[in-house]
């Protein structure tokens, strides 16, 4: 009996100690909890105890000896590590790079990197590497697919959810050092006595992590919470409820980062109810931050139900403005000038403030991209907009060397983006889409690491090392996000998504609250062709490039075909360069779109012998639904757009499975605000 007893337990056991929900995510050290590697360290602190910490229970190299060197101070939070005759040197001149440089140590440690002859030195492009979590007071999460909200506001702060600390371990790991942990449309009621306090809860958890906490700020607060006559930043009594409130914050936590701000957009009050600008409000709250170095990122998102081109109002709004903004408030500007589509060209804004601080803001929850059900590896979206080229300084303006102090001196470097993190056991929903914040903090860290590498990182940290895994699964990755926009809205198809809740296809959308919340508004379909004029002939968004790149998207032979239907309306029978007509090449990048899905399929079933039986299997599950969702999408968008073209799909692709009347019917039960 005694045999059999200890033969399941040796069986079970590894299984339920190990159990594979995601909850892990790329952090998948030995659970030993004994600490046995070596670290030599003279010094204490919250966060070196952490560095030291994790490196004793997980690192199995060479001792690593801890060394504080103020000389390193110009990689900033960066990293020194060196291999030393017996042993390894990581040095740094702040405890947060001894942190960062122990996360490396162990990232090396599990993709099977050398370990023995290192010399490296790392230093971030970015100052402040930021999460904006669209997390709402009653833990519901805007345009979250994880889940309800980590913060559970109702506990807090006398409840500490273990997860709090695993959030902010997971966020040091890949170096990301900021949050901003409620909506951008915010509830004033965050900044209440009650509510400051469990903010400084969770500041206090992540303190030692080097994460620092950032609020987003309602503009009415004075008014809603404060029982101030207005919100008027030019008001006195205004100023002066900001400054005690500020005060406040900064009693409860000393290193508060700073406010994020959606002013004037979608209904969020602003300093132009009060007839001032963008400008007054944000420079009237950074004054108020400013004595204790805190910053505003006051956000560029803004358009109205005006006849202008949505894509251009941004970009009108904020360039006269450009010189008026004080050294602490910093722009952050979407990645395109629309929101978020599955691609879109940059925002002109880009560069076009030349006397103003500006960071990116990407979305990496998947709004617009299947939400949690389909995997897209957003690394190459984030760096199509990186790499982008605006040539607002001559040639070799990237947007990434106009945001990271290269180009122009900046004062303040950031870069941000919408977190897809909930309740969910795994995080993020789709095992895949942890690979999506992991990017973000590593691109924020370094921007240059090429897409590739960061998903073989991820890949080998989070599944498997092994060959006959990594190399297929990554090729699932980095095509994936391509394959999406075939599927969704290829050459330059955009917003055509159903209402509100942006889930599925609704191409032929053409009534709503505003013209520019229908499909009918971005495609322009007629029986002459398919797209938006945005030449001089349109609406001109081509004139806010920079020189070439206005005759570059403004022509349309020079046009990527990328871009093609997002600048120019073109005739049906087009020849595109591969000498394809414009709707046969619609019809084959829909086609191909799902074809590659069904391919990723194909692909992932054989991934089954390496790895484990529940994330093969919630992986597997997912990817049916993307699958159909992709023949849903291309037979809306085809069907619908052929009531236009008037031609036949060729007959060398799939033939739709479904009727045009049927998918008009679809409304999917998924409520939201706009
Ligand atoms: C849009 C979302 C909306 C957000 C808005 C924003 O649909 O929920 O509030 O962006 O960024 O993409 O402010």
């Amino acid at each position: 009996m005694k045999h059999i007893y200890l033969i399941v337990f040796t069986l079970v056991l590894p299984l339920s100690l190990f159990a594979e929900d995601g909850s892990r995510l790329w952090l998948r050290f030995s659970q030993s909890g004994q600490e046995k590697a070596q670290v030599i360290s003279k010094y204490k602190s919250p966060s070196i105890d952490i560095a030291r910490q994790e490196l004793a229970a997980h690192w199995q190299g060479q001792p690593v000896e801890f060394q504080l060197d103020k000389k390193l101070s110009y990689l900033k939070d960066g990293y020194r590590i060196k291999s030393d005759k017996n042993k390894i040197i990581l040095s740094a001149s702040q405890d947060a790079g001894l942190l960062y440089g122990a996360y490396h140590l162990l990232r090396l440690q599990q993709t099977g990197a050398d370990c023995f002859n290192l010399d490296m030195e790392e230093s971030p492009k970015y100052d402040i590497r930021i999460l904006n979590h669209w997390d709402n007071l009653d833990r519901t999460v805007e345009r979250g697919y994880a889940g309800y909200s980590l913060w559970k506001w109702d506990e807090l702060p006398n409840t500490l959810s273990p997860r709090y600390e695993a959030y902010a371990r997971a966020n040091a790991s890949v170096g990301i050092n900021a949050t901003v942990l409620n909506n951008v449309n915010a509830s004033p009621q965050i900044l209440t006595d009650e509510h400051l306090t469990k903010v400084k809860a969770l500041a206090d958890i992540f303190r030692p992590y080097g994460i620092k906490v950032y609020l987003s700020v309602n503009f009415s607060s004075p008014k809603v919470i404060g029982g101030v006559k207005d919100s008027d930043p030019l008001n006195p009594d205004v100023r002066k409820w900001w400054q005690d409130k500020v005060k406040e914050v900064y009693t409860l936590i000393p290193d508060f980062g700073g406010f994020l701000v959606k002013a004037n957009s979608e209904g969020q009050p602003g300093p132009q109810d009060y007839g001032r600008t963008h400008a007054d409000g944000a420079n009237m709250l950074a004054d108020v931050l400013k004595p204790y170095n805190g910053i505003v990122m006051w956000r560029a998102f803004v358009y109205n139900p005006t006849e202008e081109d949505r894509a251009k109002q941004a970009y009108t709004e904020f360039v006269p403005l450009d010189g008026q903004f004080r050294d602490n408030v910093i722009i952050q500007i979407k990645n395109g000038p629309v929101d978020f589509q599955p691609r879109e060209p940059f925002n002109p804004l880009f560069g076009a403030l030349k006397h103003t601080a500006e960071m990116v803001e990407f979305q990496i929850t998947q709004e617009y991209l299947g939400f949690s059900n389909h995997l897209v590896y957003l690394a190459s979206l984030f760096k199509e907009t990186l790499d982008s080229d605006t040539y607002s300084d001559g040639k070799g303006s990237t947007i990434a060397r106009l945001t990271d102090g290269t180009l122009r001196p900046a004062k303040l470097t950031a870069i941000s983006a919408v977190a897809n993190i909930g309740e969910d056991t795994n995080w993020c929903g789709h095992h895949f889409a942890q690979a999506n914040w992991y990017a973000f903090g590593r691109l924020a860290w370094n921007h240059e690491l090429p897409s590739e590498t960061i998903a073989d990182e991820w890949i080998k940290m989070t599944f498997s090392n092994n060959d006959g895994f990594v190399k297929p699964v990554k090729e699932i990755m980095l095509s994936s996000r391509e394959a999406t926009v075939d599927y969704m809205m290829p050459l330059g198809l955009h917003h055509i998504f159903a209402e509100n809740h942006h889930y599925g296809p609704e191409p032929w959308l053409s009534e709503a609250g505003r013209p520019d919340w229908t499909a009918v508004y971005y495609h322009k379909a007629d029986s002459a062709g398919l797209g938006f004029d945005r030449t001089a002939a349109g609406s001109n968004a081509v004139s806010q490039y920079f020189p070439p790149l206005d005759k570059v998207y403004g022509t349309i032979e020079s046009c990527p075909e990328n871009l093609l239907l997002w600048f120019h309306h073109i005739p049906w029978d087009y020849k595109m360069k591969d000498s394809k007509t414009l709707w046969d090449a619609l019809c084959y990048k829909y086609d191909s779109g799902v074809q590659q899905v069904r391919e990723y399929q194909k692909v992932w079933d054989r991934m089954e012998q390496y790895t484990d039986e529940q994330r093969f299997r919630e992986v597997q599950s997912k990817l049916k639904i993307q699958a159909r969702d992709a023949i849903w999408w291309k037979d809306a968008c085809l069907l619908y757009f052929q009531t236009f073209s008037n031609r036949p799909v060729p007959y060398d692709i799939e033939r739709p499975v479904h009727e045009l009347e049927d998918l008009k019917k679809i409304k999917l039960d998924m409520k939201h605000h706009n």
